[in-house]
């Protein structure tokens, strides 16, 4: 046992004072046919929450781990292993995700890697057998190791594209026999940072060309799962040739390669390439490839990365108003790409970023079901575009008109009156189902012992 502090995390109503039980979350009750916990689907990220120390670029790690203390290799990466069970169990989270480097660290050669990889990967499908958990994605980290200098697949050295596909093979393998849902490209060093020595049509084909070989390949291994590209602007790189949602759709188009791929929208990138998530959400649903989201915040007054946890509602309102608009998740899910604060360096701060997180997107999911339910903002949409349901607006919305017709039309008819946009009023009505689902969320019974 790792987490000796904490018991069985359970869903106790809104005015539970228990800092280790959910106040919105409450995976089994019902939201329009469908329990929260399939509408949400939740999974935690290895990376944060099992290896991360705490370490940013001016300061030592502050968060001391048990399960990682061990040094042989492969006996810390099994303590981290079940330290990391431990922990889904007690929250009651469906789903993990993990990068290669996550479960077992990289050994002197890449034959010693796999090997490790290997291993690591029968023993977490036994405790995936036992527990119930499944994986959402894996991942090969491409971006840590120096050698991933100059990108992967977009490399300038022709080896480390080869060292980056065999570990690509590796991991389609793994996300086979652990029965992954998704295979996630997150290019972290996909990307340039001057153009003085980039060849950026050569590093784009090349991209595209490594992607293909990975659906090859899954093809040929019987892997399934759907395959997710996560796009980011920057950070590392200067520029990320995944940059945002478009971005990454005109590349799949552009490549032929639409039909393989989905997206894994990230909340803080999206605020990284100066979009709000909502509108990530509702670019790759427009073009049906909304698959995933890595849930967290970004810090608006910061200019990168800092991964927190979700804990802004109206946020969370708006993006679960994309996804459930957008029909749900299918094989996707909210993957908690969030890290606890560097001052939260105890362990059980891992339990409370991801009970802020999940009662974030619970209260989400509940107010965005409502205002679809209700057309709240569907109604007002419908009647602002009611222009092109009769006369000239009907022609041009069937297609019926040119540019003489409409001029002719237009010279007939210019004096023209808009309608208030009612952006003010429309933001109210959000506020309104929010501060009401609240209002109603159900209180816990009676007064319960905190099981800290
Ligand atoms: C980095 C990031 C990654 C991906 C997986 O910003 O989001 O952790 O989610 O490689
Ligand atoms: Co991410």
């Amino acid at each position: 046992m790792f987490f000796n502090e904490v018991g069985k995390v359970k869903y106790e109503g809104a005015d539970s004072e228990n800092p280790y039980a959910y106040k919105y979350y409450n995976p089994e009750e019902y939201i329009g046919g469908k329990a929260m916990k399939e509408h949400l689907r939740f999974a935690v990220a290895y990376w944060h929450t099992f290896d991360a120390d705490g370490k940013d670029p001016f300061g030592d790690g502050t968060m001391s781990r048990s399960w990682n203390r061990l040094t042989q290799p492969l006996d810390k990466a099994k303590a981290r292993a079940e330290a990391a069970f431990e922990f889904f169990e007690k929250l009651g989270v469906p789903y993990f995700c993990f990068h290669d480097v996550d479960i077992v660290q990289e050994g002197d050669t890449l034959r010693e890697t796999f090997l490790y990889l290997d291993k690591m990967a029968s023993f977490l499908k036994e405790m995936m057998e036992t527990s119930g958990v499944k994986l959402l994605w894996n991942t090969a980290n491409m971006f840590t190791h120096p050698r991933y200098v100059h990108g992967a697949a977009t490399s300038c050295n022709a080896d480390v594209y080869a060292h980056a596909a065999a570990k690509v093979k590796k991991g389609l393998e793994i996300a086979k026999e652990l029965g992954a849902e998704n295979y996630v490209f997150w290019g972290g060093r996909e990307g340039y940072e001057t153009l003085l020595n980039t060849n950026m049509k050569l590093e784009l084909d090349h991209l595209a060309a490594f992607y293909r070989k990975a659906v090859d390949y899954a093809e040929e291994i019987g892997f399934d799962g759907q395959f997710l590209i996560e796009p980011k602007p920057k950070e590392p790189t200067k520029h990320q040739y995944d940059f945002d949602a478009a971005t990454s759709i005109a590349f799949l188009e552009t490549y032929g390669l639409k039909d393989h791929f989905k997206l894994n929208l990230e909340a803080n990138h999206a605020t990284l390439a100066g979009h709000t998530f909502e509108h990530e959400l509702r670019v790759a649903a427009l073009h049906d490839v909304l698959g995933s989201i890595d849930a967290n915040q970004g810090d608006l007054l910061l200019g990168w990365d800092t991964d927190e946890f979700p804990t802004d509602l109206y946020s969370a309102v708006l993006a679960m108003y994309e996804i459930l608009k957008a029909g749900g998740f299918k094989t996707g899910g909210i993957n908690f790409d969030a890290k606890a604060r560097r001052a939260s360096f105890a362990d059980e701060d891992l339990f409370l970023g991801h009970i802020a997180g999940m009662d974030t997107y619970a209260v989400g999911l509940k107010v965005a079901y409502r205002l679809l339910e209700d057309k709240a903002l569907e109604r007002m949409i419908d009647e602002r575009y009611k222009s092109y349901t009769k006369g000239i607006g009907l022609e041009i919305a069937e297609g019926r008109t040119d540019l003489k017709k409409l001029a002719a039309y237009a010279l007939e008819n210019d004096h023209i009156e808009n309608r208030s946009g009612r952006q003010e009023n429309l933001k109210a009505t959000v506020n309104r189902y929010l501060l009401n689902v609240l209002r109603e969320s159900p209180a816990r019974k009676e007064k319960q012992q905190w099981n800290m």
